[in-house]
């Protein structure tokens, strides 16, 4: 069985998987930075396109456009299609970050081990640099994707706003603010906020990049449930993280959640239990990728990467 720890490079299961997910990572990272680089320039007025590249470019670990890379991969497109997609899935998540940041939503000073957008440029340019990443992303997959049927391409579009909208990041936000201070919050309504706020736009970057290879409506399904799995999998390890890890690990202030005494998986389950629950999740997702045979190794993966971080 390829478990998380075992995945590390030179184990004997890592072997067996024969995949060198470090390599792959580090290789994918510095594809998706230097197209990242090229996609947004300074022009005038040089102030908002500058705040934007200071998030946009500020590191992460590019989870969302390697999942779209990967899954494109393996459901018989290429890159060329998906890198665009790749893109503007990292704008979205990006501008989600600048805007939990500020004074109104979460108030941190610190994301991906520098200081927070509105830190450095205030947060009217903060609240326009996320406006206008958002509006970019969309734009981006209209005018850069090539080789995609065009009704491919208003799928993805599709996709893109349910997944950013109430029906994704925006409504698991709403619920999550409601939630603030709340001490008695039952598991469906944490696990709503997380389906949406976290899970929502994993979930696209992994369908999307199937939706560009043309992949048949059985694969998509597959594909939705393995990233809804390794989606509230990947915020338990989140939560767990907020505990576990140091500030410099994380990039961003640790310890936040018990500070704010606000209800995480942990805090329900214990530390423990939640470990065991994302586990479940991500051989849940795994057994998904069955059918795809030995062109899964990425996704699988991946997905293991995601209970072995530490960041
Ligand atoms: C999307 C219109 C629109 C508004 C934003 C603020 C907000 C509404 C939603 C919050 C979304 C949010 C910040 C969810 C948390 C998701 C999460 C676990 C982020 C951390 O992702 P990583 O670990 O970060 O992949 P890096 O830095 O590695 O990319």
């Amino acid at each position: 069985m390829v478990t998380a720890d075992n995945l590390r490079k030179n184990s004997p299961e890592s072997k067996k998987l024969e995949f060198d997910l470090p390599a792959y990572l580090k290789e994918r990272q510095k594809l998706v930075e230097t197209a990242l680089d090229k996609s947004i320039e300074i022009v005038y007025p040089d102030k908002i396109y500058q705040a934007m590249r200071y998030s946009l470019l500020a590191g992460g670990k590019r989870l969302r456009p390697i999942l779209c890379l990967a899954t494109c991969e393996m459901t018989g497109g290429n890159i060329e299609m998906s890198l665009p997609t790749a893109c503007a899935l990292e704008m979205i998540h990006t501008m989600s970050l600048i805007h939990d940041d500020l004074p109104a939503m979460d108030n941190d000073d610190y994301r991906r081990g520098k200081l927070t957008n509105h830190k450095v440029y205030g947060d009217d340019v903060a609240i326009l640099a996320g406006d206008g990443l958002l509006a970019y992303a969309f734009e981006y997959v209209a005018t850069h994707t090539q080789n995609v049927p065009p009704p491919q391409v208003l799928q993805v579009i599709s996709r893109l706003g349910r997944a950013v909208g109430a029906a994704g990041l925006v409504g698991g936000q709403v619920v999550d603010l409601e939630m603030e201070g709340k001490t008695d919050v039952p598991l469906e309504t944490l696990n709503f906020i997380h389906n949406h706020k976290t899970a929502a736009l994993l979930e696209a970057s992994v369908v999307c990049g199937g939706i560009l290879a043309s992949a048949s409506p059985e694969q998509l399904q597959r594909l939705s449930r393995y990233s809804q799995n390794i989606g509230l999998a990947f915020q338990i390890v989140d939560d767990i993280l907020d505990i576990t890890a140091t500030q410099e690990q994380l990039g961003k202030t640790a310890g936040k959640d018990q500070k704010a005494q606000k209800v995480t998986y942990p805090s329900l389950w214990g530390l423990e239990e939640s470990k065991k629950q994302a586990q479940l999740l991500v051989e849940a997702a795994v057994a998904e990728l069955e059918t795809f045979g030995e062109q899964a190794k990425p996704l699988i993966a991946l997905a293991y990467f995601i209970t072995s971080r530490n960041n």
